[in-house]
């Protein structure tokens, strides 16, 4: 999809109210830093509308960038950062929690995964929080860029033995910096907009 128009349309915190949409939603979930921030950008085709950084804990909202008129992407705040109190820890959890639970539009929960490392017992209950919850999870395997080509194989199969999914779960490599990866994830969004199509009356 050509991205020629994107607005940061809305951002919830702890009491905020969750806007009710009415275009499909894409959320992107994982752990602090895994790179939630950065692929939305890549997929915007924009270089830091989303804020990004090399420190934890960067987005503490949850974000909702509309997409050309058409969909949102709703860029989350990462679980497991240790630097903020157990109460707000609790209160973006529960946040994070009421969206992924309440919205009626959401297609897809996009799971990110750091492609150098085995899962944590964090990303595991999210993956079975997304399977249990009958979304079919789609995991995203950031930073490609910093594991060898020869090391590719190896280390998606330990994503997927380490969250317990299936052969069926979808596993897909990206990075950020070399934005590989980019073209498979818009395809997987794309045939969730496609509408389906209508049986004629005969
Ligand atoms: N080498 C490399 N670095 C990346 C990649 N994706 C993200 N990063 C870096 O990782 C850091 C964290 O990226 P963010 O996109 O802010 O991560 P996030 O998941 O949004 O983090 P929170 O908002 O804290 O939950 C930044 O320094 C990025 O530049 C990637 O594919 N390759
Ligand atoms: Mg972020």
């Amino acid at each position: 999809m050509n991205v020629n128009q994107v607005d940061l349309e809305t951002v919830c915190g702890v009491t905020s109210i969750l806007p009710v949409n009415t275009q499909p939603e894409f959320a992107f979930a994982g752990k602090s830093n895994v790179g939630k921030s950065s692929l939305i950008n890549s997929l915007m085709n924009r270089k830091s509308f989303a804020r990004t950084s090399s420190q934890p804990g960067k987005t503490q909202t949850i974000n909702f960038y509309h997409i050309n008129d058409k969909l949102y992407f709703v860029d989350l705040p990462g679980y497991g950062y240790a630097k903020v109190s157990a109460e707000l820890k609790a209160k973006w959890g529960k946040m994070i929690e009421k969206y992924l639970r309440t919205s009626t539009q959401l297609k897809v929960i996009f799971l990110l995964i750091d492609i150098r490392h085995e899962p944590s017992a964090n990303d595991k209950d999210m993956y079975e929080w997304i399977v249990h919850n009958g979304f079919e999870p789609v995991i995203i395997a950031t930073k490609l860029d910093k594991i060898n080509r020869s090391q590719r194989d190896k280390h998606i199969k330990m994503v997927r033995t380490g969250l317990c999914a299936g052969a069926n779960t979808k596993i897909m490599p990206f990075s950020s910096l070399s934005k590989e990866g980019r073209d498979d994830i818009w395809r997987c969004i794309e045939q969730y907009l496609e509408v389906p199509e209508t049986v004629s009356e005969l």
